[in-house]
């Protein structure tokens, strides 16, 4: 178990997040909720996490699952109630797994009382809460887009007022120019600190300090002074680990952000290795194969950014994202070596590793006819290109490949209906490969892409390389092999992928003959040739 009470305890830790709508439900109505996580729990503890990021819990209308808060101090119905929250917070806080809360506070639910208060005149006291432009029906304040399409502007005819919200009309975005809104926010935030959770995720926050009349959403001029201020009005109060979820982030900003002395987060999810497959300068869904040169520079360049000068988080998934095995391994042919080799590549980093919801069994994308989709996301951009005129089949595609609702399946537990997921109807249908890919299976397997996970977990509180080591990229052009090197003291590391279906030459370098393999997905160990989707982390201890 880690100590929790010492600043920095988290650059040991794993993190694994819970999308407490798809993990487990305990009443038979179909969604998750806080009994079925404590259910679950020493399935957690067996896997070796540290953290559990769960989405957001908080009372909430669901129109974008949660990320639309209308009280920030109660628990869905769906999920609970507060004694739940707590008995949660207490059970996990056994096992040495600490819980960590979305925030999200760059909007609230349009059914927040802030925003119901809001909306009753401009001079009521919360109106100020929110973001709001003059205008008339005909005339939009700036042409803005949502996140999730239309305009990013809604009238309030009795007010003669549009409000601003970067994602949906019901997701209103918060004024946080306005003080006596930032001081609720940080009361709130010390109130959760208070029942003992361990860390936050912050959604979305490169938003939160928004100039639309610049047309600035994201790193806003005031962004990290508003930060430094809610870190430490809360944060700092504390022995927590924060995490911000900032796509506009480059090396720069994510140093300001993760800055040693802690005065603004401990680290951001920053996103640029994750739009690599995606056509430049284009949507989310117009998409490319994988340049693996590209990638492994760009790793290159935020090992190197962040060593020493802050931290950074690890990650290939997560509920916004499609799942990585489909995405860049080989589900069809080599689905243990691949989800495998995407692990070892990933926890073999310097960082925090953030595993999502069923990736330690391998989950895969789903592909659901257009009526069985719930992301408003999807079923905004499904009409809009539709209208656009983009054939039918097209459109579909794209959502196999980049949908959110792959990652939101329900967890596939065994293969009993349903997946042992709940004794009702799913809110979004099981994937039919429950009945292969499952918890059940996984934990019988000894050499199960689970125990490759479990394992890259413990390594990284045994041997300090993982947390401290330099970073050294080998064979950098490569078109197949992902291969690097890290040091620390006397410990010394060699990571080396072979990303694809076909074997590659490679034989292990002299230094590094008699060394010893810590972890590996094939059961044995040659020294020379890689087999396809080949994986294996090489330690040796000694002053070099
Ligand atoms: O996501 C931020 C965000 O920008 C996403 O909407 C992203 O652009 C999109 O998912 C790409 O497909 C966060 C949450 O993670 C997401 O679930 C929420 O919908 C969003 O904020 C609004 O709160």
């Amino acid at each position: 178990m880690l100590d929790k009470t010492k600043q920095g305890w988290w650059k040991k830790a794993t993190a694994y997040q819970i999308y407490p709508k798809s993990f487990q439900d305990t009443t038979g109505k179909g969604t998750g909720d806080l009994q079925g996580i404590i259910s679950r729990l020493d399935y957690l503890e067996k896997l070796g996490i540290d953290v559990i990021w769960l989405s957001p819990v908080c009372a909430s209308p669901q129109v974008d699952n949660g990320y639309d808060i209308s009280d920030y101090r109660a628990i869905d119905p769906m999920y609970g109630t507060l004694d739940d929250m707590k008995e949660l917070i207490a059970k996990a806080k056994e096992r040495g797994i600490g819980i960590m809360l979305d925030l999200v506070l760059n909007h609230s639910s349009d059914q927040h009382n802030w925003f119901k208060e809001a909306l009753k005149s401009r001079d009521n006291p919360y109106h100020d809460y929110y973001v709001w432009r003059e205008g008339t029906p005909e005339s939009y304040p700036n042409d803005m887009k949502s996140v999730f399409g239309g305009p990013a502007w809604t009238y309030v005819p009795h007010l003669g007022q549009y409000y601003f919200h970067q994602f949906a009309p019901q997701q209103p975005d918060l004024h946080w120019d306005n003080p006596t809104l930032r001081r609720e926010l940080y009361d709130m935030i010390l109130w959760w600190m208070d029942l003992g959770v361990e860390g936050f995720r912050l959604d979305v926050i490169d938003q939160i300090a928004k100039e639309p009349d610049l047309h600035i959403t994201g790193n806003g001029p005031k962004l990290h002074s508003f930060l430094r201020e809610l870190s430490a009005e809360t944060f700092q109060k504390g022995c927590l680990v924060t995490v911000g979820e900032a796509w506009g982030a480059t090396p720069e900003r994510a140093q300001l952000y993760s800055a040693p002395d802690g005065s603004e987060l401990s680290m951001v999810f920053q996103f640029e290795h994750m739009c690599l497959d995606l056509e430049p300068g284009k949507s989310k869904w117009e998409i490319r194969p994988l340049p693996l040169v590209e990638l492994k520079k760009n790793f290159e360049k935020w090992q190197h950014a962040l060593h020493n000068c802050g931290f950074g988080s690890l990650f290939l998934n997560n509920h916004d994202l499609p799942r990585i095995l489909s995405r860049w391994g080989d589900p069809q042919n080599y689905p243990a070596e691949s989800a495998k080799l995407l692990a070892i590549m990933l926890h073999g980093m310097e960082g925090m590793p953030y595993i999502y919801q069923g990736e330690e069994l391998g989950m895969t994308n789903i592909r659901l006819p257009i009526e069985a989709y719930k992301d408003l996301e999807i079923l905004n951009m499904y009409k809009e290109r539709k209208a656009a005129g983009i054939p039918e089949e097209q459109i579909m595609e794209s959502i196999y490949q980049r949908g959110r609702d792959n990652a939101r399946t329900p967890m596939q537990w065994d293969s009993s209906p349903q997946a042992g997921f709940t004794t009702g109807t799913p809110w979004l249908p099981v994937n039919p490969n429950y009945t292969e890919i499952n918890a059940e299976n996984r934990l019988a397997d000894p050499n199960s892409v689970f125990y490759t996970y479990a394992t890259l977990i413990r390594l990284r509180k045994q041997y300090e390389v993982f947390v401290k080591g330099d970073f050294t990229l080998l064979e950098k052009d490569h078109p197949h092999l992902f291969v690097y090197q890290r040091h620390y003291q006397h410990e010394n590391l060699l990571v080396v992928c072979n990303f694809g279906g076909t074997a590659t030459e490679w034989s292990l370098p002299p230094y590094w003959h008699g060394a010893t393999c810590l972890v590996q997905n094939y059961q044995d160990t040659p020294v020379n040739g890689l087999r396809p989707w080949e994986a294996r982390i090489y330690f040796k201890n000694e002053v070099n």
